[in-house]
């Protein structure tokens, strides 16, 4: 996985398998779309978390 180093982030990782680390990188803006933030073991570097709606 790459990123804009600096930069606010979007890393979709909502695809039904559990990722064991997201990495969101630096950025004080970073979005995750998970599965389950329970379900996906999100980095505190992401900021915001997006759940299946
Ligand atoms: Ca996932």
């Amino acid at each position: 996985m790459s990123s804009t180093r600096g930069g606010d982030d979007v890393v979709n990782v909502q695809d039904g398998a559990a990722e064991l680390s997201v990495s969101c990188g630096e950025g004080s803006g970073d979005l995750a779309i998970v599965d389950d933030p329970g379900f996906d073991r999100v980095d505190a570097d992401c900021e915001t978390l997006q759940r299946p709606s």
